[in-house]
């Protein structure tokens, strides 16, 4: 399987992140990407597909935000990464403000995902990452896994968040559509909904997205990712939301995993974009799964079993230890 990720993808390296009322040592690290590497074997370097693709999906306002806003910060006078600590309630009316300070609140909502100096470096090939994997799959490759990070799936048109940016599973499965494909499906098994990919797609009737994940009652991001979360207008009938509780273990998870792949292949899709995080895993440090390393295996000739063109885009997985072994059980299933 073709995999591909650039070394411009390390150089997103905050230091730390506000959690449960404390700072804490960044747990998307660049040491993650580093795990994968030694047991994946060699990569693709992607091709560069500028920004239209990106625009396809994000707006031009918070592109041109993520851009700038270390520079930003900087010339404000302020040491370490850009983080807000300031967000407008849902509901506020648009406001055209200056100061840094509010333009985090304006295209962010939590104080988990500061910007540094390579922030927009690697997100860009992160998504990029992810169009050269689409591109395998549109030229005929069964199965193709970008090695994303920063992850994407927390990510909305306007607005990042749980370590997110540009929204690469999104941006992947829009590059499907202005291909000609006529419909695309998104499988989202990280630990976490992926509230930026379903805000992305709500309103769509052209791509599906299904989302396995901990019950937002007791598990970030908390506002998304209840089952009443059906679409709307178009886009009614075309997200489906699964969420499990704290302590699942493969048999539920995998009952689950029908469910969504029944969804997926009455809406006969053309394409398939798993959004794949490994933070399912027993010993992962910030999220409460119990699936072990070689449980992955078995879920992904689930997904290979559905028969479509199937892109694997990288999202979460904290337990650095395992990681490497648990994105190889996982791609050994295709
Ligand atoms: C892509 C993804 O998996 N994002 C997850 C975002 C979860 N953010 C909320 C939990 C933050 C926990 N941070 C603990 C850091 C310990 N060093
Ligand atoms: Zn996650």
């Amino acid at each position: 399987m073709r995999i591909f990720h650039s070394p411009h993808q390390r150089l997103h390296a905050p230091e730390k992140e506000l959690h449960n009322g404390a700072f804490v040592p960044f747990a998307e690290h660049p040491g993650r990407v580093d795990a994968i590497l030694a047991a994946v074997g060699p990569t693709d370097v992607p091709a560069d597909h500028g920004e239209d693709p990106i625009l396809r999906v994000h707006s031009r306002a918070y592109v041109d935000f993520l851009k700038t806003a270390f520079e930003d910060w900087r010339a404000a006078g302020r040491p370490g990464d850009a983080a807000g600590y300031v967000w407008p309630v849902v509901g506020r009316r648009p406001l055209k403000l200056s100061r840094i300070d509010a333009r985090l609140g304006q295209y962010s909502y939590d104080a988990s995902t500061p910007i540094g100096s390579g922030t927009w470096d690697a997100t860009y090939w992160s998504a990029q990452a992810a169009l050269s994997g689409m591109d395998a799959i549109l030229g005929g490759e069964r199965s193709a896994f970008a090695l994303c990070r920063p992850p994407g799936h927390h990510a909305g048109a306007d607005y990042m968040g749980g370590y997110c940016y540009l929204n690469a599973a999104a941006i992947a499965a829009e590059a499907a559509i202005s291909a000609g494909r006529k419909r695309v499906a998104i499988l989202d098994i990280d630990y976490h909904h992926g509230n930026g990919t379903q805000d992305i797609f709500l309103t769509r009737g052209d791509v599906f997205f299904a989302s396995i994940h901990a019950d937002p009652r007791t598990d970030y991001p908390f506002y998304w990712g209840h089952a009443d979360e059906t679409g709307i207008g178009g886009g009614e009938g075309t997200n489906l939301n699964l969420p499990l509780p704290q302590g699942t273990s493969i048999a539920p998870f995998e009952a689950a995993l029908d469910r969504a792949l029944g969804a997926i292949a009455r809406f006969d899709a053309d394409v398939l974009v798993c959004s794949f995080g490994a933070d399912t895993f027993a010993g992962d440090p910030i999220s409460f799964f119990e699936l072990r390393t070689e449980d992955y295996g078995p879920i992904a000739r689930r997904i290979a079993a559905a028969g479509l063109p199937t892109l694997i885009v990288m999202e979460g997985g904290y337990a650095v230890d395992a990681l490497g072994a648990n994105v190889s059980s996982f791609l050994s299933g295709f």
